[in-house]
Order: C-alpha cells, then structure tokens, then sequence
C-alpha cells in the first residue's frame, strides 16, 4: 500500500515521513528502503537516523528519501510512504516547477491513499486556505484520507483544531513530526485501512 503524503511548502512532509517511518520500524521491528535522487538505497531502520541527521543539518537536500518503505521481513507486504513536491498559491514561471507540480496533481488523482498535511501555525481565522481547501475537497472522494495538523508543539491554542475538525467532518489528527507526537493514532488510522494487519508481527 502507498501514502502519498501531500501539502503545502514547509509544511513538514519531509520529517514526518522520516520520523514517521521510524516510529513504525521502531515499534515493529521492520526494515526499511528508502529512495532519492541519488537512486535507490537498501537500509536498515537505523540508517534512517542518518537520513534524520542529513535533514537536521539542513545540507544536501537532494540526498533526502523521496519516500520510504516498510517491509515485512520475508514476506512481501510493505507500506510506502511518498512525499509529493509541494503545492505552491501561485503558478510559477520556473519550468521544473511547474512539472513537478504536474507530477504532483497527477499523483493526487491517482492514489487512493493520502495523508495531507496541514501546518497549524498557518491556519486562517476562516479554517484551510484555498489550495489545502482544495486539498481536502480531492481527498474526501478517496479511498483513505486523514488531515494531519502539524507542528503542534509550536501552538498552544488547540480550539481551532476542534473547531476544524467539527467544520470539515473528518479525521485531523494534531502531531508533533520534531517530537514524533500524535504518531500513536495516526499509525492507527493507517493500519485499519489495510486489508490484513499488515503492522503486526
Ligand atoms: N517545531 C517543529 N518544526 C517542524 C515540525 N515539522 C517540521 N518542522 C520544521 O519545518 C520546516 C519544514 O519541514 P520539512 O519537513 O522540510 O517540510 P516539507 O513540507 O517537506 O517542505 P518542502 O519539501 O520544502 O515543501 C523545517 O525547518 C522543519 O524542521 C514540527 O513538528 N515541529
Ligand atoms: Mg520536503
């Protein structure tokens, strides 16, 4: 099964794939694969922590996972998870990004499963912005969809959470990527959608 994880620029994609990856292999004891520019790279789970220190230090981005999976040892059922180039208010002249956002949009209508993920430090008085407005509206229509809403050690005001959750009538889980927070139902969510328990040992 894929996840394409979607949102906003500098929304967290990034580190919660790597954390989040980690946090599964962690508790389940899978090894993982993760991809980048740099073509494909076999790995344990503890390189992932490499991955984290590469994106920590904040160098050579193009080296970062692109996505990661998750394997079963000896069995062939995996998770991936793919972060998507994000989506930007405007229409850029700059030609490669204007074929990434492309390959974006074509992976939005062709998966079925989507994590979105909304940063709640920009969250609007009125709720989601446009473009996540928008988002979410694809989403609906999926087979899977969650909302995350990120970087919630950065904010302390969690009415709106609430009152977004209640507006849109869907599942917006809160999570703390930098402190793998909110993880525990975020993994749950996930795991129910899968046809066998997949996660478990
Ligand atoms: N405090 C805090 N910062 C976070 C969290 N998640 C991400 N960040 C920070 O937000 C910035 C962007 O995170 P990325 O993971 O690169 O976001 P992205 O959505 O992948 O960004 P692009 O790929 O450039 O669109 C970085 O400086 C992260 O350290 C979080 O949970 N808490
Ligand atoms: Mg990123």
């Amino acid at each position: 099964m894929e996840l394409t994880i979607i949102g906003k620029k500098g929304v967290g994609k990034t580190l919660f794939m790597l954390q989040f990856a980690e946090y599964i292999a962690e508790e389940n004891g899978f090894d993982c694969i993760y991809n980048s520019d740099q073509g494909v790279h076999l790995r344990k789970v503890s390189d992932l922590g490499d991955a984290l220190s590469v994106y920590n230090k904040g160098i050579k981005k193009q080296n970062l996972p692109q996505c990661v999976t998750l394997y079963t040892r000896g069995q062939k059922k995996y998770l991936k998870l793919s972060e998507a180039y994000s989506l930007d208010d405007s229409l850029q002249s700059n030609n490669e990004h204007r074929k990434n956002t492309k390959k974006t949009l074509e992976k939005i209508l062709n998966s079925n499963y989507l994590i979105h993920i909304v940063d709640s430090t920009q969250l609007v008085k009125k709720g989601l912005d446009p473009i996540n407005y928008e988002l979410f509206q694809l989403g609906k229509r999926k087979k899977f969809y969650i909302m995350l809403l990120s970087k919630t050690d950065l904010t302390t005001e969690m009415t709106t959470f609430k009152e977004l959750k209640q507006k849109l009538d869907t599942y917006v889980y809160p999570i703390s990527a930098k402190y793998k927070e909110g993880f525990f139902h975020v993994y749950q969510s996930v795991n129910s959608v899968m046809k066998e328990p997949v996660l478990s040992r």
